[in-house]
């Protein structure tokens, strides 16, 4: 038994060297604009501080587990920064009988049942929930943040930091007393898997990437600077992310190296502080092309055992790995077709490797023929997803989720929920949503994409078709696999950050990735909430500041979508080169199947089980309805299910040419609008980043002109048609 006298000394230690390690977390970031996002933790003023200077200056970690040391020093670097003082910390091995004084107690709830058999919240704590409570312990008045798990503690700890920086009370506490003894928070994640994919390159490109080279890779290796890692991993941390996919979904099969593997292992470590899982895209072919074998088919039990031992190989390396993502059978990848098998018989083979460790696979629904034949207007890309995956339901193991873009195509401005989300029902699933702006932008233009995120996820699908009045399967029960029960699924999102300063390449972007987290843990936060948060954490809370950045992002997206592409159109963006400049024409006549059937009499993908396609049929019967009849198609997705004339009156009482005509121009008007809105807020934030950004917002207004003007031209010369008001057409007075 150790004498109280090695207990003292061994406290004291854990005290010391926390501070140590707390000073070192708390060094300030490299003077870069916009690195820390949301994490900025600014002074607070004079009044706030008084408030929040009542919390306890003393904080207890109930365990010493790597993930708790992170929440604490967290909380100490958020807290010193913002009231600027000093927390004084107190590490692990603390008995029920010897804790005593006001605290602010870190733990696991089983912790802190040791502490206190009484305290539990009014819902058991699963999994990375946490739960914020006041509460006496040993008659001392202390804040106690407790999780499911000690990455649920971290979550707390960052909601905490939150509510503080935005000077918010807690919820159930007056800001004009801090009355500790109400604080009363318990949240819980929606679903188990709250993802990134990044779609970096070994060379140090990112694919789709708008903010800069690799954080990850260089020259063919992992850098050996893997600071800016870290810092990701906090971030992803911050909005309660779990798992992140480093490497392209088209992926290097030399990433599963031995020596690579070995490297890998690095990135994990900088991650594992933060409760990040790391996992990696895997090609399919690997067991062939880079493995030693002759075959990579699935069936072939040579390619079974190959698979096993990698992963035994990766777990040792990385005890936490999450598993793998699969791209397969799409854009010139090899997949299981080759041998006649079935994306089912490809991603068990992985998952039974996975398995016994824990891993999980992504299968990604994103399969399709890129040399469909344009001529045949039965040919519809936008089917291929279910009709791939659908007749499989059922045949994928237990840690298999099909990762299933949020709509048919390929993440354009518009598109309606993907009919997989209702076609697997014994089947895990997860949404795959793009953070980085390719079709949208490439953080050159603003578009904030929670609005369009949100009606996707809330989209209900009907699955049972019960009740006409009561929603039965909105996409976020489906994917987080509330409505058939499945043990997992969730969120996943293309983020792509680089090394530049700000990450994205914009600093107004990081709003989506902000955006994406708030959502994955919980999709019924409304878009107005999530943005106000973001915008008082990054820029801080002078309400014209707010009133207007709020106001400009939520907008964006219908500003951009009606400069681009209105009606549910599809892909107006050059799709041969950067998907991003206007090129209309290029998206016809090529296998890709981006198709909009733009000719001289209409416009429009004709989908509906009745003439076109038949993609409507992959519906629940409700959903058929909706879109099949043309009285009731919402007109922002018209041209998506329908083609029409262009004389065509749409429920506006527009017909399609002349919508086409005002929304380019009002949304080109829009855009020269955002720079007088942002003008209106100088003086009232950093001149930095006010000049950046006012610079962004001048280059995106000149751009809505090219577009609108493209558009514009492109549609009268089909049509032939002119503009009501003289701004397009032969007498055009522009
Ligand atoms: O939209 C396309 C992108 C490709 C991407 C592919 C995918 C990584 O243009 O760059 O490949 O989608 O999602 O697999």
């Amino acid at each position: 038994m150790p004498s109280i006298g090695s207990i003292h000394r061994a406290l004291r230690f854990a005290i010391v060297a926390t501070l140590i390690g707390a000073a070192a977390l708390t060094s300030p970031l490299a003077a870069e604009t916009g690195a820390e996002a949301w994490l900025r933790y600014s002074k607070l003023n004079p009044r706030a501080a008084e408030v929040y200077r009542r919390l306890p200056d003393r904080v207890v970690l109930l365990d010493d587990s790597l993930v708790l040391k992170t929440a604490q020093q967290e909380l100490s670097r958020g807290l010193e920064q913002m009231l600027g003082r000093a927390l004084q910390v107190e590490s692990s091995s603390v008995k029920r009988s010897s804790f005593a004084g006001k605290a602010i107690v870190l733990g696991t709830m089983k912790d802190l049942h040791v502490l206190s058999s009484t305290l539990r919240p009014p819902h058991e704590l699963s999994g990375d929930g946490y739960w914020l409570k006041s509460a006496k312990i040993h008659g001392s008045e202390c804040l106690i943040v407790a999780g499911g798990t000690d990455r649920g503690v971290l979550y707390g700890v960052f909601a905490l930091l939150s509510n503080i920086s935005r000077a918010e009370r807690p919820a159930a506490v007056d800001l004009a007393t801090l009355d500790l003894a109400t604080m009363d928070e318990e949240q819980q994640p929606y679903a188990a898997v709250r993802w990134v994919n990044q779609w970096d390159n070994l060379d140090g490109r990112i694919e789709r990437g708008y903010g800069g080279p690799s954080i990850f890779f260089a020259e063919g290796k992992v850098r050996s600077d893997l600071i800016r890692a870290g810092r990701y991993a906090r971030l992803l941390a911050s909005i309660g992310i779990n798992g992140c996919t480093i490497n392209n979904v088209n992926a290097a099969p030399g990433i599963l190296e031995d020596s690579f593997i070995e490297q890998v292992g690095r990135i994990a470590e900088v991650f594992r502080p933060w409760g990040v899982q790391l996992s990696l895209s895997v090609d399919l072919s690997s067991p062939k092309v880079m493995g030693g074998l002759d075959t990579f088919d699935p069936l072939d039990p040579r390619v079974a055992e190959w698979w096993r031992k990698k992963a035994d190989e990766i777990y040792r390396r990385i005890p936490d790995f999450g598993g793998f993502v699969v791209k397969a059978d799409s854009e010139g990848r090899l997949g299981p077709s080759t041998y006649g098998r079935t994306p089912a018989d490809a991603a068990n083979v992985i998952a039974r490797a996975l398995k016994p460790h824990g891993g999980v696979v992504f299968y990604r629904a994103f399969v399709y023929n890129h040399h469909l034949d344009w001529h045949d207007l039965k040919n519809d890309r936008a089917k291929a997803a279910y009709d791939n995956f659908h007749p499989l339901d059922g045949a994928f193991d237990d840690n298999v989720i099909i990762q299933i873009k949020n709509g048919p195509i390929d993440f354009q401005v518009r598109e309606p929920a993907s009919p997989l989300f209702a076609g697997l029902r014994r089947t895990n699933e997860a949404i795959e949503l793009q953070i980085t702006q390719e079709y949208t932008g490439q953080q050159r233009h603003l578009c904030f994409l929670v609005p369009m995120w949100k009606e996707v996820m809330d989209f209900d699908m009907r699955v049972h078709d019960i009740r006409a009045d009561a929603p039965d399967g909105p996409v976020k029960d489906l994917v987080a696999g509330r409505v058939f029960h499945r043990p997992t699924g969730g969120f996943v999102g293309v983020a792509n950050l680089g090394m530049d300063a700000n990450w994205m390449g914009s600093p107004l972007a990081m709003a989506n990735l902000y955006g994406f987290g708030r959502l994955a843990w919980d999709p019924n936060l409304s878009a107005e909430k999530i943005i106000d948060e973001w915008t008082r954490l990054t820029f801080g809370g002078d309400p014209l500041v707010v009133k207007t950045i709020t106001a400009m992002q939520l907008s964006s997206w219908h500003v951009y979508e009606s400069y681009t592409g209105p009606l549910g159109v599809g892909t107006l963006t050059n799709i041969v080169g950067n998907h991003y400049d206007p090129g209309p024409q290029s998206s016809e006549e090529n296998g890709w199947g981006q198709w909009h059937r733009a000719d001289h009499q209409g416009i429009g993908m004709d989908r509906t089980v009745a003439t076109g396609t038949g993609y409507i049929g992959q519906y629940p019967p409700e959903v058929q309805t909706l879109y099949e009849s043309l009285a009731k198609c919402p007109d922002e997705l018209l041209l998506f299910f329908h083609h029409v004339p262009y004389g065509y009156v749409l429920h506006s009482g527009k017909t399609v040419v002349q919508h086409v005509y005002d929304s380019h121009y009002e949304g080109a008007d829009q855009a020269r609008g955002f720079v007088s809105q942002w003008k209106g807020i100088e003086g009232h934030i950093d001149e930095e980043r006010y000049r950046d950004i006012l610079a962004r917002f001048q280059y995106q207004a000149g751009q809505a002109v090219v577009w609108r003007d493209a558009i514009c031209k492109w549609i009268y010369g089909l049509s032939g048609i002119q503009d009501e008001k003289g701004r397009v057409g032969i007498n055009s007075r522009k």
